[in-house]
């Protein structure tokens, strides 16, 4: 039996990584009666298109991100608003495993024909640019390709930016024409999609972690035997720690590579002028209750008060 798995990154990417390791332990325990295909992004095509391909039963297994998933899902989101996880990932690590709020959104999956197995983390969004950004004011009439969410693209908007979604495959060719200003991405995808060979400079904000979503037709899922079922949920259940190991150093690793490749002007953004953009991103929560309605709003404060508690845990 087969089980195709694709992906919406390239080889050696976080989500590649996740699939590799997947692959090996369900192979292991399922005693070869089970192959795990992997496809990594560019074979199959956009995450819109993987997502519909698996809502087919076409795919069993993708990852799909919020920041596109949002147009099929909008409670999903939740996941790119921005300000609202913690900034110590730990706490959203944590968060996002155990979370009342992700079995809320099962039901929303369902609906599309959609198993949710895991929602996980892939480091921080950071900006690339081709002029330094550290106002909303810089941010004025700047042409930031987003993923293709439209609540992803109201977040830009609140920061008086000019968003343009589009898929990841189009981003390169994209900063190279000047079709767009600049992106936003977590750094091991800056790095392996080579972003910035093609910007100037690197603007770390903290203001959202990359999270996506690991989905499985819901019907096979469904129609697994009772031990298959159970493998799968202890194989995305054991991943957890895994990923997010790696997801950490890929992240650390890559920054050098950057920079040692590169002459980008790296960033980061003081706790001041942070404030000045969560400010403005906060009319974008009421616009995702607005999409998302009733059910998203529950979710949203459900994350809130976990969010707020797992910090008060931590700091004793
Ligand atoms: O920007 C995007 O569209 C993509 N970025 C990453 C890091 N993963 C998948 C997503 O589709």
């Amino acid at each position: 039996e087969t089980w195709r798995f694709a992906l919406e990154e390239v080889d050696g990417s976080v989500q590649d990584a996740y699939a590799e390791e997947f692959k090996k332990r369900i192979e292991e325990k399922s005693n070869g009666d089970i192959t795990v295909e992997i496809y990594p992004y560019g074979t199959l095509g956009t995450s819109s298109q993987l997502t519909e391909l698996v809502q087919q039963d076409a795919i069993q297994l993708a990852f799909a991100s919020p920041g596109h998933l949002a147009s099929v899902i909008p409670e999903t989101g939740v996941f790119t608003l921005h300000f609202l996880f913690s900034d110590d990932n730990e706490v959203n690590e944590q968060v996002l495993g155990s979370s009342k709020a992700i079995d809320m959104l099962q039901e929303a999956y369902h609906e599309q024909n959609l198993e949710l197995l895991g929602v996980i983390p892939e480091g921080w969004m950071v900006w690339t640019a081709d002029r330094q950004i550290q106002t909303p004011e810089d941010m004025e009439g700047f042409k930031i390709r987003t993923m293709t969410s439209p609540i992803l693209v109201e977040s830009y908007r609140a920061y008086g930016a000019n968003p343009t979604p589009m898929p990841y495959s189009e981003v390169y060719s994209g900063l190279q024409l000047e079709q767009i200003d600049g992106q936003v991405n977590p750094i091991f995808a800056i790095e392996e999609m080579s972003f910035y060979e093609v910007q100037d400079y690197m603007i770390q904000a903290k203001q959202a972690q990359f999270i996506t979503t690991l989905v499985a037709a819901q019907d096979f899922y469904s129609n697994l035997p009772e031990e298959q079922r159970q493998m799968v949920d202890e194989v995305t259940d054991n991943m957890r720690s895994y990923i997010f190991e790696k997801q950490a150093q890929f992240n650390e690793e890559r920054l050098n590579t950057i920079k040692e490749n590169s002459d980008i002007q790296v960033s980061t953004l003081t706790d001041e002028q942070r404030n000045a953009f969560r400010e403005k991103s906060m009319s974008v929560r009421d616009t995702f209750i607005e999409q998302a309605g009733d059910r998203g709003k529950q979710i949203l404060e459900t994350l809130q008060q976990d969010i707020e508690a797992a910090e008060k845990q931590k700091s004793g």
